[in-house]
Order: structure tokens, then sequence, then C-alpha cells
């Protein structure tokens, strides 16, 4: 497969500024007449170059006047034209067939009903065009279809007309007045129920907001609305940006390759980020919800207003809008809050976004598909929607965000939308208009250094030396970055020096009871400074320190790096019980929790080697779990060990099977320790929450949040009478949350009998409803006790199919991924290489997510090093690999 590269850049030499399309729409055959205004940027004679997939020619003709064969070069993926004129109507009539499409990019069915996906090269499977992004163009669209069977007949803009046609059809005309590229084009037909809603925008304009969905799921429809319109709200009050159309419709498809899709005015969303209810729906749903909402909604402005000149500036709008989303959850949990408990609501949004930044970004980071945030190459640009691109991506804005201070931030996106607004652009133009409000803000001081944080790809390590005198006062800290090679990098160049980045590296100091000492250094005070490390190694000198200071490092966690410093467990157990600042506060409970943790993996699960730590982190938690002053949310987050996943990451050799069991004996140690505390927790719990009608606000799911996790720990130490109260929770609940909280430890500790009639039960009671299902999928896949016998079992059950990404995601994905004691085996990766292979027929897209489950085999321990690699050998050998597959198999191979 061909490399493109970033260098590679060249601007596209012709412009089209109008798309007139018409659908004849059928599942089985769609005719698309496309027309074109063309018109010619450069002189010389360089041929349109149009891309194609999976489509069916019957004519092309310019002006009027019908092209013969000899004028136009086609193959399975071009088409190339040599037009004379300087300005021309170019009409392209074809057919694709959406009813075998299972790949879910282009136009495809779901149900009874047509979507598509375009993002990033999906709209050449729908016609031939420049399917590139800075190709931008105003769209009208005419949709033709059976009327009785496709009801709605939706698209991008406003609607122009409707009428009915003969034979039982009808047609709808749709005008989008944005200048757009084709990947955010989008139509939707179907029979669907639609919730909306009129608001008011702030400068006083109607905008319809609706939601559809399919027939039945109205009354799941409500939160999704409700967080529309918050979201609306949201980014008119905090970034000054107004929507900027008379409509804005939300449409939930059961196949969705990925979470949503931003297209202008019509985001077309996996049902799963649409669709909750008390009764189906967890309050992490719920949660998600809002969040993907606000994100889809946001990229309407970064994103949609300002777009990306080239797929490579991918980061350019999504780790900018999941910046954005993330402040939107935020503020949304902190709404209402006074400072102190809005401080910890918003710390737990930010210790939940650190920890997906920690699972799935470091070990990318750390692999074979390491890049940087702004990528220098691909083979296949679905490859790049990734952990780096977007939370990493999300890291380096929050950098930026913490280098020029809200305010700034502000300016800076003001001067990026004077700047640009209507334009493809790239992160440079982005950085740039930051820099000049920083330059202006900080004379002296630029982003030069900064900017490599766009360039370089691996997690940089800082290291730090605190040297205390306390004859003098004074405390000498000194920070140290290093960036390992990674991926390509490490054959490359593994001697490359990479040039030292600019982190912002947030810091307090504590004293031996836990208060804070006052920082001066510099011209700064104050309890937290955020330094500037802009060298290999820097050192500043802290007056006035009365006493031997414990350090609080990396604040907030104020850049995506990892932090050594040689603690004693003593020291952390101080940080996790007295560090004002809540987010170093948790994550010094998860480092003592690491450190029982490795030990014991290092000892086959035993806990006699961290017997004393163990000991610390029962008393610390028995303190917290007593501290009135924080939240239920924020303590469950602080009683949550490290993921295995996670704790990969700090492994050498890597041995999975040996965490796990350190994990799970961790955790009855843990549960029988603080038996009282679970008890008083459980029911404290229960209390706040007794007679309260369900709501999934951030208080109330934070008291659910704990509760259930008393109770899992409770299971999980057998403690006597907890296995029966997770059943009579599990049977009696009256919402989905509490429902899983009884049936997960049930589905991990009980007896067979126990065990089986409760999933017995789950599927009775949901299994007309696909997300639930997922659940009870995802659950099983999880367990244990599941061996890849169990999944083959499971997969051979008439609800499962490959082909819907959500249920081949909550099986498949959910063991391959997550069942590290199932799957670490030879008939585990056997199986995940089948399913690799299977499911590259179907769709290449989820496919090559799927080959990615053994990233790090590299770095296993050597017996599953080799069985893994054998299974990567034979997919390597298949004929006829995707596009996607093979990149990501070849390059864990390199
Ligand atoms: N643009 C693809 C889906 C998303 O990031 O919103
Ligand atoms: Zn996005």
């Amino acid at each position: 497969a061909p490399t493109i590269l970033r260098q590679d850049y060249t601007p596209y030499p012709f412009r089209i500024p109008t798309v007139d399309l018409t659908f004849d729409l059928a599942p089985g055959l769609t005719q698309v007449h496309s027309r074109l205004s063309v018109e010619r940027i450069h002189p010389e004679a360089a041929p349109l170059v149009l891309n194609g997939e999976a489509l069916n020619l019957i004519s092309i003709s310019i002006d009027g006047h019908v092209l013969s064969p000899e004028h136009y070069q086609l193959d399975d993926h071009q088409l190339i034209l040599h037009p004379e004129k300087a300005a021309f109507t170019l009409e392209i009539i074809s057919t694709c067939r959406p009813a075998e499409n299972t790949s879910l990019m282009g136009l495809y069915q779901s149900g009874h009903s047509l979507f598509t996906q375009c993002e990033a090269e999906g709209f050449r499977r729908i016609t031939w065009f420049a399917d590139r992004p800075d190709v931008m163009s105003r769209y009208t669209v005419t949709l033709q279809a059976d009327k009785t069977q496709f009801p709605h007949l939706l698209s991008n803009g406003n609607l122009l007309h409707h009428q009915a046609l003969p034979d039982g059809r009808h047609q709808a005309v749709w005008e989008d007045p944005h200048p757009k590229p084709c990947y955010l084009f989008a139509l939707v037909a179907g029979d669907f129920d639609c919730r909306e809603k009129t608001i008011t925008t702030r400068s006083g304009r109607q905008a319809l907001l609706q939601v559809y969905c399919d027939k039945g799921d109205y009354p799941r429809t409500a939160w999704a609305l409700d967080c529309l319109e918050r979201s609306v709200l949201w980014d008119e009050s905090r970034f000054n940006l107004e929507l900027d159309l008379d409509r804005f419709m939300i449409v939930a498809a059961r196949d969705f390759n990925m979470g949503a899709m931003e297209n202008k005015g019509l985001n077309i969303f996996n049902s799963a980020y649409v669709l909750a209810d008390a009764q189906t729906a967890t309050d992490a749903s719920f949660e998600a919800i809002e969040s993907v909402i606000g994100h889809e909604y946001f990229h309407n402005w970064t994103g949609n207003r300002i777009t990306c000149r080239d797929w490579f500036q991918l980061s350019l709008k999504e780790g900018l809008t999941v910046f954005r989303d993330q402040e939107f959850s935020a503020d949304m949990m902190a709404r209402g809050l006074p400072d102190s408990a809005a401080l910890s609501a918003r710390t737990v949004k930010r210790i939940d976004d650190v920890t997906a930044l920690r699972t799935a970004q470091f070990p990318e980071d750390a692999g074979p598909m390491a890049h940087p945030i702004r990528p220098d190459s691909y083979q296949e640009i679905g490859n790049f929607y990734t952990a780096t691109v977007y939370e990493k991506g999300a890291e380096v804005i929050r950098m930026q965000h913490t280098l020029l201070g809200e305010p700034g931030f502000q300016a800076g996106m003001a001067e990026y939308f004077r700047r640009h607004d209507g334009q493809a652009v790239t992160c440079d133009d982005f950085v740039n208009a930051m820099d000049s409000v920083y330059r202006q803000q900080a004379p002296g001081k630029d982003l030069a250094a900064f900017r490599r944080w766009y360039a370089q790809a691996g997690t940089p390590r800082v290291s730090v030396d605190l040297q205390y005198d306390p004859q003098t006062a004074q405390c000498v800290l000194t920070l140290s970055q290093r960036c390992d090679p990674v991926g390509v990098e490490k054959l490359q160049n593994p001697a490359v020096a990479k040039p030292p980045l600019h982190i912002p590296f947030a810091l307090g100091l504590l004293g031996a009871d836990g208060s804070p000492i006052l920082l001066e250094t510099d011209g700064l005070s104050g309890e937290t400074l955020v330094l500037d490390l802009t060298q290999t190694t820097q050192t500043w000198v802290f007056k006035n320190v009365t006493q031997r200071p414990v350090p609080s490092l990396l604040r907030n966690f104020s850049a995506p790096v990892i932090v050594e410093y040689n603690y004693t467990d003593e020291e952390l157990a101080l940080l996790a019980r007295k560090d004002p600042e809540p987010f170093s506060r948790w994550e010094a409970g998860q480092s003592l929790a690491t450190r029982c943790l490795l030990a014991m993996a290092g000892k086959q699960g035993q806990s006699g080697t961290a017997k004393a730590a163990i000991d610390l982190l029962a008393a610390t938690w028995a303190d917290i779990a007593g501290d009135a002053s924080l939240s239920p949310a924020y303590k469950t987050r602080v009683f949550t060990l490290p993921s295995e996943r996670v704790l990969l990451e700090k492994m050498s050799p890597i041995n999975p099977p040996a965490l796990a069991l350190a994990r799970r004996a961790l955790r009855r140690q843990l549960g029988q320790a603080l038996q009282d505390t679970w008890q008083t927790l459980y029911d404290d719990m229960c209390a706040t929450l007794d007679g309260q009608t369900y709501s999934p606000d951030a208080a109330s799911a934070g008291a659910r949040a704990l509760k259930n996790c008393a109770l899992a720990y409770q299971v999980a130490a057998t403690v006597s009478g907890a296995l029966e109260r997770a059943e009579r929770q599990y049977y009696n609940a009256d919402n989905m949350t509490d429902r899983m909280g009884g049936l997960t430890p049930l589905v991990n500790h009980a007896p067979e009998d126990v065990k089986t009639r409760a999933l017995a039960h789950f599927y009775d009671q949901w299994q007309a409803n696909p997300l639930v299902i997922d659940r009870w999928f995802a659950l099983q896949a999880t367990a244990s006790s599941t061996t890849v016998a169990d999944v083959q079992a499971l997969m051979a059950h008439p609800a499962f199919t490959l082909r819907n990404p959500n249920r081949a995601r909550s099986l498949v994905f959910q063991f391959c991924l997550n069942n590290i004691q199932g799957v670490y085996c030879e008939a585990g990766y056997a199986f995940w290489a089948e399913q690799v292979m299977a499911l590259d027929q179907i769709n290449p897209e989820i496919a090559a997510r799927l080959a990615r489950a053994f990233d790090h085999w590299g770095r296993l321990v050597p017996k599953e090093r080799q069985a893994i690699k054998l299974q990567l050998e034979k997919i390597m050998q298949r004929p006829s690999l995707s596009r996607n597959v093979y990149e990501i198999i070849s390059k864990a191979l390199t």
C-alpha cells in the first residue's frame, strides 16, 4: 500500500463552488446524478482527478456533451478527465448498492433506513469527487424515494421543497448555505420518530433542534435533546459561538462505525450515544451521551466552519473539540455548586479523562502505531482516528489553555476565527493565533518550543530532583525531561535526540502535616506554581521553606507526561490524605496502589511482599472514606484500582495474567480489610438516594457509583450476605445503573446457578433492546472466568452478529481487550486473529481496531510474545487484506 506523506501536500488545481446531487434512493440500487460547477485554478493543464470506489458509471458529460470512454481514464479508485475549458459543468450519473455495503462507509442500509458516513474518505463511495477536505462547495441535494418506506428524507442545511411524486414516491430538496468539504455531507432516509424543540439563540434567531430515532425509541430521546440544547447555550456563553443554522438534526443509527459524526446540520449518531432512559441506560451512558452530543455540536465551529487542510491536520479539529467537550462536561458537573465542591466535581471529570488517556493513548505512544498528534505519514487515514490525535491532541490544547489562561485562550480562539473562518487550515495556523496572544501577554516568550508537541511522538518523562537545605531554608528543584524513541523511530534512528518540549509543570509543596507551603521563586509566588520547563534540565530555587517539603507534582495533570520521583510510601499516603489539590491527591493514592499491585504481580499475586504498603493503603482509604469534604464521585475514583491496561505500561517485561491475579487478590484483601467501611458507605449511599426518583445528575450518579463500588468490594471479599445483597439489588433495581451494579459482581463471583439465573432473567427482560443486550454480551465477555470457548458459544447465540459494530465490540472486542485472564493464552490469540480476519471481510475499519489489541506484544514475557507473533504472521499471510488491517499488522511486525 502506498504511504502518503504530509510533506507532499499540494493544493487542488480546481475549485468546485457548487455541487448539485439528485439521489434516486433504494437499498438495492441507488442512482446518483451529480452536477458540479468546476473552475480551473492553475492555468497549466493539470488533469481533473476525482476519487471513486465501489461505483458503477452510467454516464459523464461536460456542459451537456456526453463523454465517450477515450476522453477519460477510469479505474477502481479514480476518474481522470482532461478538461480544456477553464470553467464548466460536469455531470456524472452512477449507481451504488447500499444494502451490500457492509463497510458502513459511504451510503449504507441500517435496519430499514439509509444513512451515510463520509469522513474521512466515504464520499467517494457515493459519487466521483475531489474527496479531500480542502475542496469546499455549496450543496443542493434532491432526495427521491418510496414514500411509505422512507417517509423522512433528510440532508444538510434547510429544506427548500417537499413534494409528492408519481408511483407512491416523494422528493425533498435541501440546500446547505455553508460551503463545506464533502466529508461533512450527509443524507438519511427512513421512517423515524422525532423529538423536537425550537430555541432562541443569543442573537434572537429561532432554531429548530430535532432528534430522530427508530420508531418506538421516542421515550429514550429526551436526554439527548436536553444535552443538545445545553450544548448550544454553553457554546454561546463560554466560547462566544452561536448556532449558525435554522435547523440542527441528530439521527440515531444502530449500525455505526464511530461514536457519531458532525455532518453540517445533520449529525448522525451511533444509537448508543443518543438513546437513554433510567431503565435501559447507566449513569455512565448518560454522561457519555452528554459528552458526545456536545462534541459533535461543538464541531459545528471547530471542524465545520474552520476545517482541516488535509487529514494530517485531523487533530486541529479533534484535539480542540475534545478539549471543548471535556470542558463542557466539567462545567455541567460543576453547575450550581459552591467553589470547593465545583473544584472536586471538575476534578472527577479530569481524573476520568486522564485515566482514559493512560488506558489508550500512553500504550499507543509506546507501541508500533506511535505517531505525533499531527502524523507525518499514513497508509490508511481511517487508522489515525486515534487516542493520540483525539485525547493527546486535547491535552496539547489544554496546555495552551494553561499557558494563556482562560481569557487569553478565548482571545486566541477569537483571533483564530477572525483569521480563518470559512477556510481549511493547519495546526500551525491554530498555534499562530494562540501565539499572537501569548507574545502580547508575556513579552519575550513564544510558543516555538511548544510547537514540538505537534511533531513528536512518545510520552515524555520528567524526572524530579528535590534538595532541601534547612540552613538556608531553600529548596532546589531540578526537572529533567526526555522522550525515548518510539515506533518506527526505534528502527530508523534509535539515537535520535528529540529536542526538549515546552512543558507547563504545575507544582505545590506540603509540610509534614500536609499544610501548603507558599512557593516563592523568581518573582513568582503562590501555593501552586506553573513552571515553564522548556530546556532538557532546569532548576528552580524556592526561598523561605522552613521545613523539609513533600512535593505535589504535575497538579491537575498539567501536561501529558510521566513523572518520575522517588516518593516514600509514607509521603504518598500523606499526599493522598492531605494534598489540597484534588487531582494530585487522587494520583498519590493510585501510585501507592500501583506499588502494591506491581509488587504482588512480581510474586504471582502474593500479598506478603507488599504487606506494609497494603496496610498503609487500607488505612489511607479508611480515612478518605470518612472525609465528609469529599464527594461520593471523588471517593469512588480513589477506591478504583488502576486497571490492568494502565498497569501493563508500568511493567517490564509485561506479564498480564500475573497482573490480573494481583489485582483480584488486592481487591479481595481491601474488601476484607475495610469491611466496616464498605458497609457504612453502602448504607450511607442508600440513605442518600432513598426516596429519590432516578436522575442522572452528577451528584446522584456519584452516590450510586460509591454504593456499587462498596458492594463490589464486599462481594469480592465474600463478606457474608454480600452476594445475597447483590442479587436483591439486581432483581429489585429501578434503574440500569443499580441493576448492573448488582449483576456485575454476581457474574464475577456468584455460584453458577445464581449467575445463570440472573443472566437468563436479564436477557429475557431486555431482548428487544439491542443496546441493553450489548451490555449482556459485554458483561459476560469481561467476566474473569470467561474462556475462549465461552465466547465462541456466545457468538453462536442468535442475537450475535459480527456485522453490527456495537455487537462485535460488546463481545469480541471486550474479550480481546479487557479480559486479561481469558485472552492471554494460545487459544485466545488464535481466536483474536480469526476474528480480525473475519471482520476484515465485512468492515475493514472495525477489523483494524481489533487488529491493535496486542500492539504491546513486543514487550510481553517471551512465551506470550512468540505465540502472538505467530498469529500476526498468520494474518499477514492472508491474501486480500484490507489496507486498514495491512497497515496495522505490518507495523506491528516491523
Ligand atoms: N469526526 C469523526 C467523529 C468525531 O470525532 O466527532
Ligand atoms: Zn470529533
